[in-house]
């Protein structure tokens, strides 16, 4: 076995590679870009060496140093992830010209793989089932036409040098198809370089079924079992999970003797997928083999209690599978979530920026937090702005994927991120959606199931606003409790923030914002308690810190246990899984300090200050331009909110900031 391996990737894969290597006592050496100096893949290696400036063709995926590092460290293997290198077949070459073992199939596996029309040709050659359809050289029109006569409408031209959905369109009725077909033609062409096309039956509500293979050196191949990814949006797996709802005994076998063949043909050897197309009837059809570890790979190590990567180093070091097929077994039904820093109400933009409060589930043996961040870390603009990869499991014998679910939508209301936009609101309405509880699955279930997944924005319910209101009069009570004992006059009544006040109760409105709506929660401070008055109701409240923002309320005899987190002027309010941002309207200051780019001082959204406009300390007008930000590829005039003066702009030229950032300190005329 290896005594030192090089982890050629980043991000959670990389910290999930390192994890395995450590506890089977094999050195680690990581490889990062300048970008990634502080990240986490780093920080649990136990060396590391700087490839290159941040963009991955400057880095990650420069075949030169990454051998160069291994040579350099003494790593005996390279653990390539996924993406990347990962099915870079020159990479593997690469290794092998080095003497240093490449954790993962042939090459020979790799280029037979890559190429999709010859793999479908190999897989026919093999007795793997394909989507009944064309698949030949004749490219006439009127030989295609009668070919899609043949299969019967609807029928699908596909580019046989296209890929992940690109260069498909279906064909509905058989006087369409020479204008599809002419079309498709054009852009294989001009897209791909290769007008090359084929004709398939169109399988309406088709599903993603997915068959892990493994082959060692010694011939042997098995297949642990299937994942159900048919939840997908725009070709990219947000929810994936083991086994595959519906799934019989037979058609399991079925899918894993062909799967297994389909390796065999290429004398696979490591981690690989079979990807299956499936019609609702489960009748199947090969799409496409991946010779790399999956992204997904999490879900079927929970149902079968095994280690994958322990299983690629172990054959990759030239051992045998560490089990026979008949000892696999099923247990048990996990469901795995994709969790990134993107933006589903602004068409999933991803969001860049700082990691203020980052606040995963507890992992047991029922959760599991794959992540390659931590609180404070950036999400860069250079890679995949991934958080994390959320991992349930439940192995009750009858109603194991109904537990999984509810342990998900519960980790889910567990996560707590603050600092970027990211998906977990999404990923829970997408969990609790009655069709994906239901198991009622297919690729088209994000965009059939719209008006569920993306509710037209809805107001925070009353207890959002007064726990909002109450944690800001608790938080100004501690700080100035903290305040007091930090001072010389520990018990002075003037820094009590109780409200006390001689003779009369105390009010205080707390004016908030959330979106468009700007709403005011009265509180008065009778005796002891405190009284909130909220949209005609008025309720004794009472509530205290526990710790990283964990509160907990009582409002009107309701207990209720939050999470509120501050971040410059917004205040993000867990409450019942779901995450409400407020904005504190300071009173002193009303104009526009929401994150509005028409005069909001806050960051509208994540991006660049390209230009700081006015000068320090110049006395200004209302609506007279600060600074320029680029954000989605458009540029935002941050202007002067009222007549007042510029102090300080908090930001230089040609930095990152994130949504909400503060950008200007401006100091409005009196
Ligand atoms: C299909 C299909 C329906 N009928 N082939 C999408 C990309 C590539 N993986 C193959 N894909 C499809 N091929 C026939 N004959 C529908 C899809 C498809 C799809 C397949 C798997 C997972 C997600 C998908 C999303 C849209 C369309």
């Amino acid at each position: 076995m290896f005594t030192k391996i090089l982890i050629a990737n980043r991000g959670e894969i990389a910290c999930r590679v390192i994890r395995t290597a450590r506890r089977m006592g094999i050195r680690t050496v990581a490889v990062y870009s300048e970008a990634d100096a502080g990240a986490r893949h780093v920080r649990l290696a136990d060396e590391a060496v700087c490839i290159g400036a941040p963009p991955p063709r400057e880095s990650y995926l420069v075949i030169d140093k990454i051998i160069a590092a291994a040579l350099a460290t003494g790593a005996q293997a390279i653990h390539p992830g996924y993406g990347f290198l990962s099915e870079n077949e020159e990479f593997a070459e690469a290794c092998a010209a080095n003497g240093i073992a490449f954790v993962g199939p042939p090459v020979s596996a790799i280029r037979a793989m890559g190429l999709k029309s010859e793999s479908k040709k190999l897989m026919e050659k093999a007795g793997v089932p394909l989507t009944p359809g064309y698949h030949g050289d004749d490219q006439d029109p009127a030989h295609l036409k009668q070919q899609a006569d043949t299969i019967g409408y609807p029928v699908l031209i596909k580019a046989s040098a296209g890929g992940g959905g690109k260069g498909m369109r279906a064909v509905w009725k058989a006087e369409e198809f020479a204008d599809a077909l002419a079309s498709c033609q054009r852009e294989a062409k001009s897209s791909f370089g290769d007008e090359h096309v084929l004709i398939e039956k169109y399988l309406q509500r088709p599903r993603h079924i997915e068959i892990q293979v493994f082959g060692d050196s010694h011939g042997n191949c098995v297949y642990l079992f299937e994942r159900d990814c048919s939840v997908q949006r725009r070709h990219q797996k947000v929810v994936e999970e083991a086994p595959a709802p519906g799934m019989t005994a037979e058609r399991r076998a079925a899918m894993g003797k062909a799967a297994v063949d389909a390796a065999k043909a290429v004398a696979y050897v490591g981690a690989g997928t079979v990807e299956f197309i499936v019609n609702q009837d489960g009748t199947f059809y090969f799409m496409e083999m991946n010779t790399r570890l999956q992204v997904e790979h999490p879900v079927t190590e929970m149902i079968t209690g095994l280690d994958l990567v322990e299983w690629q180093l172990k054959v990759a070091a030239g051992e045998p599978l560490p089990l026979a097929q008949e000892q696999l077994r099923i247990h048990g039904h996990a469901l795995e979530a994709r969790i990134y820093a993107e933006d589903p109400d602004k068409g999933f933009l991803p969001s860049i920026g700082k990691l203020i409060h980052l606040s995963p589930p507890a992992e047991t043996i029922n959760v599991r937090v794959d992540t390659g961040v931590e609180q404070d870390d950036e999400i860069s603009p250079h890679y995949d702005p991934m958080i994390a990869k959320l991992i349930v499991w439940d192995g009750s014998d009858t109603n194991a994927r109904e537990r999984a679910l509810a342990r998900m939508l519960q980790a889910l209301a567990d996560y707590r991120v603050v600092g970027v936009s990211n998906n977990i609101g999404f990923l829970s309405r997408l969990v609790a959606c009655p069709a994906f509880a239901q198991a009622d699955l297919d690729t088209g279930l994000i965009e059939r199931e719209r008006g569920f997944l993306f509710p037209e924005g809805g107001e925070p319910p009353a207890e959002a606003w007064m726990v909002a209101a109450l944690a800001e009069l608790i938080h100004d009570r501690e700080y100035a409790a903290a305040e007091a004992v930090a001072g010389n006059d520990p018990y002075s009544p003037w820094h009590a923030r109780d409200g006390w006040r001689v003779n009369s109760t105390a009010r205080r409105e707390i004016r908030l914002r959330a979106g468009e709506l700007e709403k005011v929660v009265n509180a008065a401070y009778a005796g002891a308690g405190i009284q909130l008055e909220f949209a005609g109701r008025t309720v004794a409240a009472a509530g205290r810190f526990i710790d990283g923002g964990q509160l907990r309320v009582d409002l009107g005899g309701r207990r209720i246990s939050a999470t509120v987190v501050a971040a410059n002027e917004k205040r993000h309010v867990f409450i019942d899984g779901v995450c409400h941002v407020f904005a504190a309207i300071d009173p002193l200051f009303h104009a526009g300090s929401g994150g509005g780019s028409e005069g909001g001082l806050t960051a509208p959204m994540p991006g660049k200050v390209i230009a700081l406009i006015a000068a320090v300390g110049a006395k200004l007008e209302k609506g007279a331009p600060l600074l320029i930000l680029e954000a989605m590829k458009m540029e935002h005039s941050i202007a002067a909110p009222a007549n007042g003066t510029v102090k300080a702009f908090l930001f230089n030229v040609g930095e990152q900031v994130s949504d909400g950032a503060e950008l200007v300190e401006f100091e409005v005329e009196k």
